[in-house]
């Protein structure tokens, strides 16, 4: 099921469901798993997009990552290769950009390689934006799917994954609200 990370008091419930039909519906195959979390950040749509965007530059907000270099530019194709921090299960992970939509606000990421083990990894994030107690702000939704490793559960594999997105989308608002203040 989708998970939203706070009761959104906003009561945008029904709004949230028709974002996630409409952009972060996944074609499940019997060994995969999927999700979809929810972020409310008080902070204007136009600066958290402009984080998210930024294919080539994750650490601008990921707190796992180290380091990343791109081949190319922020054209559909880019791979960048990741370097994440110690104390992960994984040391690198190898990404390409799927869909970078500067109208819709819309980001598309497939993990093609990394000593990591999510397999077939495909991401989608977008931006949208609300009012949150009558300031602007954004809902920020990310979806994934994910081959399930061998020896593991369709529940550790998401609550795994969901733990990491999770972790990516508070240090996101943190960064948001911090420049937005
Ligand atoms: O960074 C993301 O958008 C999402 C995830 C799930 C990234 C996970 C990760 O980078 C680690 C943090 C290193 C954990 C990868 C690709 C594999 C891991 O095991």
């Amino acid at each position: 099921g989708w998970w939203s990370d706070e009761v959104s008091g906003h009561g945008c419930r029904q709004m949230e469901v028709e974002l996630v039909r409409r952009h972060h519906r996944h074609e499940l195959r019997e060994n995969q798993c999927s999700s979809t979390l929810v972020k409310h950040i008080r902070a204007p749509v136009h600066l958290v997009w402009s984080l998210v965007r930024r294919f080539d530059q994750p650490q601008k907000y990921k707190p796992f990552v180290s380091r990343c270099v791109v081949q190319g530019d922020l054209e559909i194709g880019s791979v960048r290769e990741v370097n994440v921090k110690s104390g992960l299960p994984a040391t690198t992970s190898t990404e390409r950009l799927e869909l970078l939509d500067d109208d819709e606000h819309i980001l598309s990421i497939k993990i093609v390689g990394g000593d990591h083990r999510l397999r077939n990894y495909s991401s989608v994030i977008t931006v949208h934006p609300e009012i949150i107690d009558g300031r602007p702000g954004t809902l920020v939704i990310e979806s994934f799917v994910v081959d399930v490793p061998d020896g593991n559960t369709k529940d550790e594999t998401c609550y795994f994954v969901e733990a990491l997105i999770k972790c990516n989308l508070k240090s996101l608002a943190n960064v948001s609200e911090r420049l937005a203040a």
